[in-house]
């Protein structure tokens, strides 16, 4: 409430001033983070007030950033207020009145849109009720219950039990081609990092099963593609219906779902994900990763027997079909990621002698992965697994080449106008996947090199999805202060609530204008980056879809996890309830602190202090505490008495019986 009135007083008092947009990251920054905003007209300073206490906390300069930015158009000044770190919640306000959204500074920054953007895929889901607890407030009860009977085309006649998986995005299709890149960055993200995607409390039916809830998540499509593989080992292209259906909910569509032919593109990420899908399942069902493993050297083996693209020229929509074509004329990138995913999971030398004699032929690490260029996925694989014989030098070549690939896009975050990662023909369908998938070639870049260039930049890919682009628009339902109300999204748009499904992120702009609605707002003349319009019918730019949603989960998740990857697990799913820590008070502190903690019986209580880089500083035993509330005042020495220098450190305590808790941050200034 007292926001809301904040609000009013601004707009009524300063409603002559000439407007302005303020551009920030609509969710915020963590504390350590680089920090830039943006404004579009000629702005000489700005200031950052606490939207709790509306205390100016201190004004920066602007300077001029770019005229004529090619993107947009615009002119932009950018100031930088990376010194604001401590905790909390502010806004920025330009000398004439004009405000920035409110945005926080917080460790767990990202960790409200990591948790909306994965569970979307919940919402996803195919073929079942969604109807307790973990729907609310999206119930819906299941459709979609006769999934689906042969095309003609298929050369099948009959049904084929497929029920389950993924809706693909707007519509209710579902599509190997499109799944495969999707469980592929899915995958990838947890195999990198399963401390950052290892939670099992994401409120899904599956959470609290001791499972990491993105597994559960990613088995529910996993058993859907499994179904679809024919007894050659080949696997179907899709399965929707022959048109689109109306914007109406999953129970109320219910023409008829068919199967179509198999393809060899389809075929290929199957044998990938499956393939790569039995290395991170194995600790956790054996049973399931060797199923997975199977269904992997079976679509191999078809491939192997189908040498060329199958069918002949690529998947077509047969006559009488409307639905999503992911049509792919070139299968070499699937195979090749096949074969690489093939290699590190079972070792097989003919795996391996296809990604050697195959790897170069559509260039190293050069450019984002997607739905029809998979080759970046192979080659991430390969340059990330291990496996006997792998070959070094060839991991040398692909690490250099994502290495110069990192400073490519380095150099185009910095020739940009919002630090995105985009030259102007990226604005295409689907162009706000493009700055993400980018941002996870940056993250590994920097998993590879410590360059922490790439992780900022990275980061500001983040940024530009969450607000700091041409719109002033989190291009994610549900977050943020502003963010699209009519995705072309057939759930959202039939359940009757006011609020899409949230966690979703929208195609973005298009300049090639591909639906009735952007050519009838924009033209050709238009900067590519303003093609953006939030309308249920403009599915080329305001449509969802899995696959750009994966990236999303991949950067929000790393970033939620801390960006220091030396740390101990920061983002713990088994807590134990016993021991509670407290944020230390005050924090950043100079001279000594306060730690403060909880503990529901009786117990010997241990408090560890850690260096940025995971060393152990400081150890105390504090002796046997009742039930309760304690304080430990810390005076920033060492255990051996040395004064710390100014930083970051991390803190937890622990029982004697090795219970730890939840790992604390805390700032040391001198
Ligand atoms: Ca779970
Ligand atoms: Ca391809």
């Amino acid at each position: 409430m007292y926001n809301y009135y904040r609000v009013c007083f601004f707009v009524v008092f300063f409603s002559f001033a000439v407007s302005a947009d303020v551009y920030i990251n609509q969710e915020g920054y963590p504390p350590n983070s680089s920090k830039y905003v943006f404004v579009n007209q000629v702005a000489d300073s700005f200031f950052i007030r606490n939207s709790s206490t509306n205390q100016i906390l201190f004004g920066e300069q602007l300077h001029l950033f770019a005229v004529n930015d090619p993107a947009t158009g615009f002119l932009l000044y950018r100031g930088d207020f990376s010194s604001l770190q401590l905790p909390g919640s502010y806004f920025i306000e330009l000398k004439g009145g004009n405000t920035s959204k409110e945005f926080s500074v917080s460790d767990s920054i990202y960790k409200d849109i990591y948790r909306k953007s994965l569970k979307s895929f919940y919402y996803q889901r195919c073929g079942i009720d969604l109807l307790g607890p973990t729907a609310l407030p999206y119930f819906r009860t299941k459709g979609h219950v006769a999934d689906g009977f042969y095309h003609p085309s298929s050369g099948y006649t009959g049904f084929h039990s497929a029920s389950r998986g993924w809706h693909d995005a707007g519509d209710y299709g579902k599509y190997i081609v499109n799944a495969g890149i999707t469980v592929g960055t899915l995958l990838l993200a947890y195999e990198e990092f399963p401390n950052r995607f290892g939670q099992d409390n994401m409120n899904i039916y599956e959470s609290g099963n001791g499972i990491p809830d993105i597994l559960d998540e990613l088995r529910f499509e996993l058993e859907w593609m499994l179904k679809m593989q024919d007894s050659t080992g080949g696997v179907y292209h899709k399965l929707t219906r022959e048109n689109f259906s109306g914007f109406v909910m999953p129970s109320n569509d219910t023409g008829i779902r068919y199967i179509y032919e198999i393809s060899s593109p389809s075929t290929g990420d199957f044998a990938a994900v499956m393939a790569r899908a039995y290395r991170v399942f194995l600790p956790i069902d054996s049973v399931f990763a060797q199923i997975c493993l199977s269904a992997a050297k079976s679509a191999w083996i078809y491939l192997m027997n189908h040498p060329n693209i199958v069918p002949p020229g690529g998947f077509q929509n047969p006559s009488g079909t409307t639905t999503g074509l992911y049509g792919d004329g070139d299968d070499l990138d699937e195979r090749l990621w096949a074969s690489a995913e093939l290699f590190i999971s079972a070792g097989d030398s003919s795996y391996h002698s296809y990604y050697v004699n195959n790897y170069s032929q559509k260039g190293l690490i050069n450019h984002q992965m997607s739905w029809p260029e998979v080759q970046v996925m192979a080659h991430l694989t390969y340059l990330r697994g291990s496996q006997i014989g792998i070959d070094a030098i060839i991991k040398n070549e692909l690490r250099n080449s994502l290495l110069n690939h990192c400073q490519t896009l380095v150099n185009l975050r910095n020739s940009t106008g919002f630090h995105v990662a985009m030259n102007i023909s990226d604005y295409v369908w689907g162009s706000n996947s493009i700055p993400l998938n980018r941002a996870i070639l940056l993250i590994t870049g920097y998993e590879e090199s410590n360059n922490i260039l790439y992780l900022h930049a990275a980061m500001d890919q983040l940024h530009y999805v969450m607000g700091v682009n041409a719109h002033n628009l989190s291009f994610v339902t549900g977050t943020g202060s502003r963010s699209p109300m009519f995705p072309h999204h057939r759930p959202s748009a039939a359940d009757g609530i006011v609020e899409p499904i949230p966690g979703l992120l929208v195609g973005g702009p298009d300049r090639h204008l591909s639906d009735p609605v952007l050519q009838a707002n924009f033209s050709s003349s238009t900067p590519p980056a303003i093609c953006y319009i939030d309308d249920q019918e403009s599915y080329a730019s305001n449509e969802i879809a899995i696959n750009w949603n994966a990236p999303l989960v991949f950067v929000t998740g790393y970033f939620t996890g801390g960006n220091s990857p030396n740390l101990i697990n920061i983002n713990n799913p088994k807590i134990p309830q016993n021991i509670e820590l407290l944020q230390n008070y005050p924090n950043p502190f100079n001279g000594s602190t306060v730690i403060r903690f909880k503990i529901k019986q009786s117990d010997s209580i241990f408090l560890e202090i850690f260096d940025v880089t995971g060393k152990n500083i400081f150890s105390k035993n504090l002796g046997r505490l009742n039930p309760g509330e304690a304080d430990f005042l810390w005076n920033a020495v060492t255990t051996r008495g040395t004064q710390i220098s100014s930083g970051i450190y991390y803190y937890l305590i622990k029982t004697h019986r090795g219970e730890k808790s939840q790992l604390r941050k805390l700032v040391y200034i001198k």
